[in-house]
């Protein structure tokens, strides 16, 4: 009984993002330590694997494009607040970057964007993203999916750029990208954007957003497995043997 009165408190203090982060623990640092990231702060990252990743976040980031077109046309409409209206925008001002980026990147690699296939992962994670686009999706679902896509990746990379780790010098511009202070004030802000919504959203709306929250996070393991699957980590596992 005291058991749970402590933790009805201690769920008092915290916002409706921090509570769901602690309940869904688990998932949340699968997306956000997974074995592929891992590699990269240890500096033993397969080359073709971070290919294979370059490819498919040109895919996936043509859908999230649209998406964050969404999340705009959203909170234009159902806002409370119309600064959310930029912080949106800045979004997709980092993305054209992003897409800049991605184009040399691909050229320094021989990678040819207008050949790439979608694979499995990328194409459930396009369609995911799809099914929030629809107009009936509320604002709030869809900020706090937003969020939670970017909060992933911020702690993905930012892991890589900690001290003492052994990211290789060529991927850490893109660590930087994901990884840098400026995009973790970015993930700050939308937090608070979704937090504020999630205060004033109904019991209704609030389940839909954490249950969005939940499948991003399922579909994050899912694009990092497809970069590195399971299987991969298994065998070399048993391979070492004294484990
Ligand atoms: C797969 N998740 C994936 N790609 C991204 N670029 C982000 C999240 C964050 O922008």
């Amino acid at each position: 009984m005291a058991d749970t009165k402590a933790r009805a408190q201690l769920a008092g203090a915290m916002t409706a993002t921090d509570s769901w982060l602690r309940k869904h623990r688990l998932i949340y640092t699968g997306a956000t330590r997974h074995p592929f990231i891992l590699t990269i702060r240890d500096g033993t990252v397969d080359l073709s694997a971070f290919k294979t990743w370059l490819e498919q976040e040109c895919e996936f980031l043509r859908s999230f494009a649209a998406f964050v077109g969404s999340v705009l046309v959203k909170a234009w409409k159902e806002s409370d607040d119309r600064a959310d209206e930029e912080v949106i925008l800045g979004s997709l001002a980092a993305l054209n970057d992003e897409f800049a980026w991605f184009k040399k990147e691909a050229l320094k690699r021989d990678i040819n964007l207008s050949e790439i296939v979608p694979q499995k992962a990328t194409a459930g994670y396009s369609r995911f993203l799809e099914s929030l686009m629809r107009p009936e999706v509320e604002y709030t679902v869809a900020i706090t999916a937003l969020w939670a896509i970017e909060a992933v990746y911020h702690e993905s990379f930012a892991y890589c750029l900690e001290e003492g780790t052994k990211t290789p010098l060529e991927l850490r511009e893109a660590c930087e990208r994901w990884g840098s202070e400026g995009f973790d004030k970015y993930c700050s802000t939308l937090k608070k954007i979704a937090d504020r919504r999630l205060e004033m959203g109904s019991g209704e709306v609030n389940k839909k957003a954490e249950v969005g929250l939940l499948r991003v996070l399922e579909y994050e393991v899912g694009f990092w497995n497809m970069i590195r699957p399971p299987s991969h980590r298994t065998a070399e596992c048993s391979s070492v043997g004294g484990f």
